[in-house]
């Protein structure tokens, strides 16, 4: 049995389009950042360190965006998440790795400076240093997907599943995300997958509204 625990418009919805894309039944256990229930000792037993995604699997839990997509496309490769070619698929691995050690923390810093300095001034200026980071960020992005449909060769992947929720943060941010001729292309054509627009339906995203 799977369980994926989400918050809707973070990071989890890479996940969430993921496990949708299999087609697989699971069940879905929202946890609203919002409301802190990432923080409750209830969720602690889930994931210790209070992030979303996480995904039980008969009671063994993994979590991390780039370990959830990468379990799901092994066990449900003709869900095409993992690409079939070895280095096609350490493009994927690769571009999900960077997603999550670069791309997230830039726009962390922007949304969360509080936890990266102290004092009114430094805050703002971790602020103001994200959003320009995170912005260069997407603007590689668009670079990256120059004369290409998909993130990893020419077939969706578990990497475009994951790049989307940057662009929804950067409309959030009110960044100038249309300018971005290579990246809107993509959201276009991953908002033409029926299962990727449930997700986004279901979660009420900006990318939909
Ligand atoms: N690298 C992790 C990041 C997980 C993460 O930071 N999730 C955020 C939502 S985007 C979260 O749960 N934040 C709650 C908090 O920090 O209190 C992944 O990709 O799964």
């Amino acid at each position: 049995m799977l369980t994926l625990y989400f918050s809707p418009g973070a990071c989890s919805t890479a996940s969430h389009i993921g496990i949708e894309e299999t087609g697989v039944a699971y069940t879905e256990r929202p946890i609203l950042i919002a409301k802190g229930e990432q923080k409750t000792a209830e969720y602690a037993k889930v994931n210790p360190r209070g992030k979303v995604p996480a995904l039980d699997v008969d009671g063994r839990v993994i979590t991390e965006n780039t370990a959830i997509l990468s379990y799901l496309g092994r066990r449900f490769p003709e869900s095409g998440l993992l690409p079939a070619d070895p280095i096609d698929e350490a493009h994927c691995i690769g571009a999900m790795a960077w997603f999550s050690n670069t791309v997230h923390p830039s726009y962390q810093r922007y949304m969360r400076a509080e936890r990266f300095a102290e004092g009114d001034a430094a805050i703002a200026s971790v602020k103001e240093m994200g959003k320009k980071t995170f912005w260069a960020n997407l603007e590689e992005i668009d670079a990256l997907l120059t004369g290409r449909q998909w993130c990893v060769g020419d077939k969706f992947s578990a990497a475009d599943a994951y790049a989307i929720v940057f662009y929804g943060w950067g409309l959030r941010a009110e960044l100038p995300l249309a300018t971005l001729a290579n990246f809107t292309a993509l959201k276009d054509r991953m908002l033409k997958r029926p299962k990727v627009m449930k997700v986004l339906q279901s979660e009420q995203s900006v990318l939909v509204k």
